[in-house]
């Protein structure tokens, strides 16, 4: 809360539930469920680095959403960041993973042997496909996968604002499941967050959003919302015929006029902001088009299928970002 003193000489209490990544969706989460009462940490890199001294917490900033004119008036307010080392590590029941894709294993593994064999493990990111690979080295731990439409902007290191409400899903995947209680705190924490029976179909929705979106706003370098005009109506089509396919193919039927409905209202919801992927190619950062088109080409590849649209925007994206920098 704003005024509160420093307390970083004072070791924080237990945290039940940990936050994997404090980028804009790792923080915003973290500030859903700590203004919702409960016992939240963050495990940031610094987290690792030998030199922890006086890093016991940490000040977020929040920026709530405009809505109908309200107060919206900045949140600070100071959270635990985790020492994986120390015994408070086996005291997470929840770890939520709010890296991105293709960083989520090498984020996980070194943690592994510090949390407990009953932590819930919680993956939720853009794309798909780090879950299989993750699944068989959890040593039985249960295994949750969601997605979120929330907006977020990360502001400066520390201080996010909300841009956009949106639909949060999560689902079990394996192993045992997330105890009901703290399923339902972790609902109760974020507005408009819902369990679904059956988590994979929901991903591959969002899938087609970000593989439909992502790529071509970073190819043309142009906001979402170009992407209304009719020069990308076909490859949007194409990307969206290939996932339909491929996703069938591994058991899930997908509605594909509402897929591309769905698209669509992302690109006018969303028309002036700049998607991840326009912004990772932009700052020269890595992308998650692996996890993305590539996630499409590697299952069409598993059933003997071509998905060369998608393989087209992982080349042309890959050819990008290998461009230098000017200096
Ligand atoms: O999730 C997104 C992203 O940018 O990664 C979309 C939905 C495309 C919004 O920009």
């Amino acid at each position: 809360m704003p005024g509160q003193s420093k307390t970083a000489a004072i070791a924080p209490p237990a945290s039940e539930i940990a936050i994997l990544g404090a980028g804009a969706v790792g923080q915003l989460i973290c500030h859903q469920l700590h203004s919702a009462g409960l016992a939240v940490g963050l495990i940031a890199r610094e987290s690792f680095a030998s030199n922890i001294e006086a890093t016991h917490w940490q000040d977020l900033v929040f920026s709530p959403l405009l809505l109908n004119n309200t107060n919206t008036e900045s949140v600070s307010y100071r959270v635990p960041k985790l020492d994986i080392e120390s015994k408070s590590a086996q005291q997470i029941k929840l770890l939520i993973v709010c890296v991105k894709a293709y960083q989520v294993l090498d984020a996980i593994s070194p943690l592994l042997d510090k949390l407990s064999p009953q932590c819930h493990i919680l993956l939720l990111h853009n794309g798909m496909g780090p879950h299989l690979t993750l699944a068989p080295r959890l040593n039985g731990r249960g295994l949750s996968l969601g997605t979120t439409s929330q907006g977020v902007l990360r502001q400066s290191c520390w201080q996010v604002k909300q841009t956009g409400q949106g639909l949060t899903q999560f689902g079990h995947f394996t192993g045992p499941e997330l105890p009901q209680a703290l399923r339902e705190r972790l609902l109760h924490a974020i507005p408009n967050s819902e369990w679904v029976e059956a988590i994979i179909p929901s991903l591959w929705q969002k899938l087609a959003v970000n593989a439909a979106i992502n790529p071509l706003t970073a190819l043309h370098q142009c906001p979402n919302g170009t992407l209304a005009q009719a020069q990308f109506s076909k490859t949007i089509a194409t990307i969206l015929d290939e996932l339909v396919e491929v996703a069938a193919h591994d058991g899930v039927e997908l509605d594909r006029q509402r897929l591309e409905e769905r698209v669509y209202r992302v690109i006018e919801l969303t028309a002036a902001n700049f998607s991840s992927m326009h912004q990772d190619v932009a700052h020269h950062r890595p992308t998650e088009i692996d996890q993305i088109n590539g996630y499409i080409g590697d299952r069409a590849n598993a059933h003997g299928l071509s998905a060369a649209t998608n393989a087209q925007m992982v080349q042309s994206i890959k050819q990008l970002s290998a461009i230098p920098p000017v200096q």
